[in-house]
């Protein structure tokens, strides 16, 4: 039983448009997982990324067949708020949901690489690291990392956390891994689109928190 093959994100067409429907009911299913991560101090990124989510989808819900694609969603803020735009509405909580998704993507990946700490392999902090790097350091200020590096701490070992993906079952690690790479293909295909789309768009910002 693996929660990430219960919950895969769906195969994107071939314009690569991500529906938004599809979208919020995949990303939806992350928030409670932080739950069985053992720790309070991950309930401020639960927070975070469940207020992104809500966001999003208060927007689609005020008019769904106008808001097909997440791209249509921009689009439109885009349009209606120049002034303010991108820093507004869906547009920034998506920027910053697409942050959490890539660091998630990244930490994943490192795990399916079999990237370690050879004289530590029951921990996931060298991968947690590389996801943080590469993800979201460069939008944090001094005070964030601090909260990053506590959060580090209180990482669940490996062994626990492909439990908690495993819904609780003793899974080998390799048949955990093996659920953890088919679960990235199309996981990685939207976080890619979404991260294109914003490029394309010219919708990224670089300030810090
Ligand atoms: C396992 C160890 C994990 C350690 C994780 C450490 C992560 C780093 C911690 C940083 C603390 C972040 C605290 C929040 C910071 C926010 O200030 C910042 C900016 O927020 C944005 C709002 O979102 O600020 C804007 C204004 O400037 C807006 O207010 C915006 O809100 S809006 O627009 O909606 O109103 N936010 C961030 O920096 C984003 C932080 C994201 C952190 C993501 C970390 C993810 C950790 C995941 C660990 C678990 C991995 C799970 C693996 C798989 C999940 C499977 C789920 C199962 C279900 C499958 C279905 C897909």
């Amino acid at each position: 039983m693996s929660l990430l093959l219960d919950n895969q994100f769906k195969e994107l067409p071939p314009d690569r448009a991500v529906d938004t429907k599809l979208f919020l009911e995949s990303v939806s299913h992350i928030p409670s997982f932080f739950d069985c991560l053992g720790s309070n101090v991950f309930s401020v990124i639960k927070s975070d990324i469940n207020g992104n989510i809500v966001k999003i989808k208060a927007v689609y819900l005020k008019d769904p067949a106008r808001y097909v694609t997440l791209q249509d969603i921009v689009e439109a803020e885009r349009d209606a708020h120049p002034a303010e735009w991108p820093k507004v509405g869906a547009t920034l909580a998506l920027m910053w949901l697409k942050r959490g998704l890539r660091f998630i993507q990244i930490l994943l990946q490192s795990l399916a690489d079999g990237e370690r700490d050879e004289n530590n392999p029951n921990l996931i902090r060298v991968n947690v690291t590389k996801a943080y790097e590469e993800a979201l350091k460069k939008y944090h200020g001094w005070l964030v990392q601090k909260i990053f590096h506590v959060a580090l701490h209180a990482a669940p070992y490996k062994s626990n956390f492909l439990k908690a993906l495993s819904k609780g079952e003793e899974v080998k690690e390799e048949e955990c891994l093996a659920n953890v790479r088919q679960f990235l293909v199309t996981y990685t295909a939207t976080v890619d689109a979404v991260y294109d789309m914003y490029s394309h768009l010219n919708a990224e910002l670089d300030y810090t928190v």
